[in-house]
């Protein structure tokens, strides 16, 4: 049945295992008693794009829950940005964190 020659053109099955879409990877900022609100709202202005406002509404729920969603990307760039927060913040002294989360 699964390979009828009727219906199975040799195309779908394999097609059908491969996703539709990339995996997405979020990622997450994590807060610590060091790092400057200051720093943070320009790590989220400049690493993730976000607005001033927004980049507000973030850091502050880090600041109180303890960990916030930046936004979601291909794992490439999501390493990536992982990787650029933890080298301005280590420029700067800093020890903030961001970490990767499958979405
Ligand atoms: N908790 C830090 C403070 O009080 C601010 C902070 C916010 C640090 C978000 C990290 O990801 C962070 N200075």
């Amino acid at each position: 049945m699964a390979h009828d020659p009727q219906t199975d053109h040799g195309i779908l099955e394999e097609t059908r295992q491969k996703p539709r879409h990339p995996t997405l990877y979020k990622v997450i900022l994590l807060n610590d008693d060091y790092t400057t609100m200051e720093f943070v709202l320009q790590v989220l202005e400049s690493v993730f794009h976000k607005t001033p406002a927004l980049a507000h509404r973030i850091m502050m729920q880090v600041h109180v829950e303890g960990h916030a969603v930046c936004g979601a990307y291909s794992y490439e760039l999501a390493e990536t940005k992982v990787a650029t927060v933890q080298d301005l913040a280590r420029r700067d002294g800093f020890p903030l964190q961001a970490t990767l989360e499958e979405e």
